[in-house]
């Protein structure tokens, strides 16, 4: 049996769950059915079947045939799916698959924190150990004590913690918000369907671990953490909002270790989408680490309170485009849907009247569910108002907002369905990111199965882990250490080993922000010109645009882990 370079049946890399859906795709113009065989480890075969021909896939600009060996029931490893004489990459089948990306997808957090030792055990080894970053120690200028830009404040704030954004160094309130939630949420959602175990305390590789509290909680408490000290000390100016992000005053070389960066660190002018941001968050946090630390409970309720109030003061203070030398702009013109979210967050908490008319007054309470990313976090409160229970809205309410999530759902599926490549976006939807975009709509997947039990949406969100992990047009798993081809030089300045053989390369569970083509960043532009959308993506270092890492995009990637490593009954 060849191996060609490419392989042309494309499966999920790292494997398919005994009890999911096996499909996988085979790259061929061929106008008629082609057999399959499925192979174990010693090359037996344990099925086969022939493959529906699906024809041209817009997105990847394939001609393409499906295989379903949804039928075999076995379980083992070194399986391969063999069509034309051609075999796919090794794969398992396993109800233990995804144990360790649930695992690996949420150390990427532990890895990415500032402000403390990265400690080798830990990390995963002595190449991903390092001193601790961002202290305020030579030749750090952060971020212990941070003076604002020019005219934005006469104070310096101690900001210290939290997680590196991405790539860069820099921490952003407005996309650790829908990081920490997504982290959060995915405890939430566990607790209420019975898998907050496998999340649990000493569960993770974190510090923290044997504490009493959840790790994922620990895990997310050291972003919580910052985002509280983001916030504007009372007897300031525009007190109780949330400063927009704190980076270099000019954007670092690549490679840079944290704990060398001698820029100088400067907090950028208060936004409102920040202050909704850190409101929506801290009223989570308010909700779900009650249980364990009452105290840090009340604390974020009152900065989730003070923010909303400010919020309110301040409705149109809004972070500009330009401003993105040194750090990314995270620019936002529209902040309704910050609104939206934080006031369904408060609403969930408290069951307060006031939230609950900022909630039924926004014309966003009876739209169609849209995707949700860092710019656009409507649909965040709107899980949240559909799946916590005894939310102090009318049921019927309540009940809208979960068909209108079933509806969403429903729609991923369909697309998922027209298309060769089982992937809940549509041809146009390949942006920055859009793996993230993919993910996401995936964990809309997922909670339309937590909110109704039919099993299609598991399937939806199942099939969105195969072509995050190997079912696509590159034949490539976008998750590094999982999948025969997997990607290993995401942009980075610490897991820089393609620029400097001393550094490591991205650790297990970093996810690429996928194909993008508006090729954004001058290796894609010199490599990619012509690409369709879908093949977009190179895995080089340089390629920001494509190929860089992001706390919003692994939380989506571990929040899906841990849904699809959750057992389910036969
Ligand atoms: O994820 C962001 C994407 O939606 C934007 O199009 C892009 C350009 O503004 O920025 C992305 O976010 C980056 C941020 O600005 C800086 N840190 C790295 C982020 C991921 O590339």
């Amino acid at each position: 049996v060849g191996a060609p370079a490419d392989f042309p049946v494309r499966v999920n890399q790292l494997g398919y769950l005994p009890d999911g859906p096996k499909r996988a795709t085979v790259v061929s113009s061929a106008t008629a059915p082609l057999a399959w065989q499925l192979r174990d480890s010693s090359g037996a075969q344990v099925a086969s079947g022939t493959t529906t021909v699906h024809g041209a896939d817009q997105a990847s600009g394939q001609s393409t045939h499906l295989v379903d060996f949804g039928a075999y029931t076995g379980t083992g490893s070194g399986f391969t799916l063999v069509v034309g004489g051609l075999a796919s990459h090794p794969f398992d089948i396993s109800a233990a698959l995804y144990d360790g990306l649930r695992a690996d997808s949420l150390n990427f957090f532990y890895q990415q924190r500032s402000g403390i030792a990265i400690d080798a055990n830990l990390a995963g080894g002595s190449a991903y150990a390092r001193p601790a970053g961002h202290l305020g120690v030579a030749p750090n200028k952060g971020d212990t004590s941070v003076p604002c830009q020019a005219g934005v404040c006469d104070y310096r704030l101690d900001v210290r913690g939290g997680w590196y954004d991405a790539g860069d160094q820099g921490k952003y309130v407005v996309n650790g918000g829908i990081a920490t939630w997504e982290l959060v949420n995915s405890f939430e959602r566990a607790r209420r369907s019975g898998g907050d175990a496998a999340l649990g305390d000493s569960t993770l590789r974190v510090p923290e671990r044997g504490n009493g509290v959840p790790d994922v909680l620990d895990e997310a408490r050291w972003e919580l953490d910052f985002l509280l000290r983001m916030q504007v000390p009372d007897g300031k100016p525009m007190a109780g909002m949330a400063f927009h992000k704190i980076h270099d005053a000019q954007w670092t070389a690549l490679p840079t270790r944290p704990e060398l960066d001698d820029q100088q660190r400067e907090l950028h002018k208060p936004s409102t989408a920040a202050t909704l941001n850190l409101a929506a968050t801290a009223a989570q946090c308010a909700r779900v680490y009650a249980p364990y630390d009452a105290a840090f409970a009340a604390r974020c309720l009152d900065s989730a309170r003070r923010a909303w109030t400010a919020a309110k003061a301040n409705p149109n203070v809004l972070a500009p485009a330009t401003d993105s030398t040194g750090g990314g702009a995270y620019e936002d013109a529209d902040v309704s849907d910050e609104f939206y979210w934080a006031a369904a967050e408060l609403l969930a908490t408290t069951g307060e009247s006031q939230y609950r008319d900022a909630v039924t007054s926004s014309p966003l309470h009876t739209k169609p569910v849209d995707a949700f990313w860092w710019g656009g976090t409507a649909t965040l409160g709107r899980i949240t108002l559909a799946t916590v229970p005894g939310v102090a809205l009318p049921a019927d309410d309540v009940a809208r907002l979960r068909g209108l999530l079933t509806g969403a759902a429903d729609g991923y599926l369909s697309t998922m369905g027209g298309q060769g490549y089982a992937v809940p976006l549509a041809p146009d939807g390949y942006v920055w990111g859009s793996n993230s975009s993919v993910a996401n709509n995936a964990m809309v997947l997922g909670v339309a199965y937590d909110l109704t039990g039919a099993a299609r949406y598991r399937t939806g969100a199942l099939e969105t882990m195969d072509y995050l992990l190997g079912r696509n047009a590159l034949d490539r798993s976008y998750v590094s250490g999982y999948g025969e081809r997997a990607s290993e030089n995401e942009h980075h300045r610490f897991w820089a080993h393609q620029n400097d053989a001393s550094l490591p390369h991205p650790p297990a569970g970093s996810f690429a922000g996928g194909p993008n083509s508006g090729l954004q960043d001058p290796v894609a532009e010199a490599q990619l010109a012509g690409c369709a959308p879908a093949a977009c993506y190179v895995d080089d270092i340089g390629s920001y645009s494509t190929n860089e890492v992001a706390i919003n995009w692994n939380a989506s990637l571990a929040w899906l882990a841990a849904f699809a490593a959750e057992r389910h009954a036969a």
